[in-house]
């Protein structure tokens, strides 16, 4: 019988998608949930010809040129800005990333954030928790309407268009949208969004939700300039990266009221905060739990293992990202 591949896991992962994957390949498991210092990694890679990726391990051409055994890295991820893929696609490794299983558990999240920001949901239970509770006031944590409102989604991708039919079909919004590229006239209207250029978005929008790719192009998408566009009652939700925005600028902006309150999934520097954000009162902030629900986790995992085996064993993979590396 042929060797069986090798195969490497950079960090723990359900025990059922590590059986799944040592049906198929000798595998070394990360268990715990760090993942290993770059040196590890690639003294762990020696001899491997997968690697099973979290979002977090930098894949660049450095590494590869110390790993010429590898010929694929699976994202357990939509994003992938972890990967370098002109440099894998030059050192013929095939990347693929974890795309369409986690769109409608993530537009959920970015709803969850939209609402509780807006209605200053998590404002309230720390003010109940501390038992500042002791009467009604007729302007007691009183916030914005979502329902009915104008809904401005930056990066219309699978997340964005889901966003968009919650916000259209679902709370009666005006859907605005500004993205690298325009959609189709036929998908704009089965999302019920318009295209508006970035400045019309920031100036019009009641609630602007950050749904676009990590990039160096992207980089501080919202900032200092882009906040001040914005309206003094609106809120600003980041289910994307950190990074898109300017953490810092936001933290002054809220604090200054200049934008009435944001919903935080994704940090710069995560899982570091910025401080400034953690003392103004008017952010709802979670740990990147945007795609965290137990069937998405599952269905992620399987979707990295799956482009794995697929991929090792049968030389197809079902996500590529760098699909020229097949067949080449
Ligand atoms: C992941 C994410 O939890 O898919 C993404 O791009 O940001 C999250 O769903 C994270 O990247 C770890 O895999």
């Amino acid at each position: 019988t042929a060797a069986r591949p090798h195969v490497l896991i950079a960090r723990a992962v359900f025990p059922e998608v590590v059986d799944k994957l040592r049906q198929h390949f000798e595998v070394e498991a990360n268990a715990a949930d760090d993942i290993w210092p770059r040196e590890e990694l690639i003294r762990r890679l020696q001899g491997k010809q997968g690697v099973f990726t979290t979002g977090s391990e930098r894949i660049d051409a450095e590494l590869l040129a110390a790993c010429p055994g590898l010929k694929i890295c699976a994202n357990m991820a939509v994003g992938y800005n972890n990967f370098d893929v002109p440099a894998m696609t030059a050192a013929g490794v095939l990347a693929t990333n974890a795309p369409g299983v986690l769109t409608e558990t993530t537009a959920d999240m970015g709803f969850a954030l939209l609402m509780a920001a807006a209605r200053r949901v998590a404002e309230g239970e720390h003010y109940l928790r501390a038992r500042k509770w002791d009467r009604w006031a007729y302007d007691m944590l009183i916030g914005q309407d979502v329902h009915g409102s104008t809904l401005g989604i930056i990066g219309m991708g699978r997340i964005g268009q889901a966003i968009a039919r919650r916000g259209a079909l679902g709370f009666g919004m005006k859907v605005i949208y500004h993205n690298r590229s325009r959609l189709p006239a036929a998908d704009e209207a089965a999302v019920g969004a318009r295209y508006v250029s970035k400045e019309e978005l920031l100036r019009t929008a009641d609630h602007v939700v950050l749904v676009v790719p990590y990039s160096a192009e992207s980089h501080h998408t919202i900032g200092a300039a882009e906040l001040a566009l914005m309206k003094p009652t609106a809120t600003l939700v980041n289910i994307a990266r950190g990074g898109i925005v300017d953490d810092a600028a936001l933290a002054q902006a809220l604090r200054e009221g200049r934008i009435a309150a944001a919903g935080l999934d994704v940090f710069e520097g995560e899982p570091k905060v910025h401080p400034d954000l953690l003392t103004v009162p008017n952010v709802v902030l979670t740990p990147h739990i945007g795609s965290a629900t137990v069937p998405t986790r599952k269905a992620m995992a399987n979707l990295a293992a799956d482009n794995l085996i697929g991929y090792l064993a049968q030389g197809r993979a079902v996500t590529p990202l760098n699909p020229e590396v097949i067949g080449a």
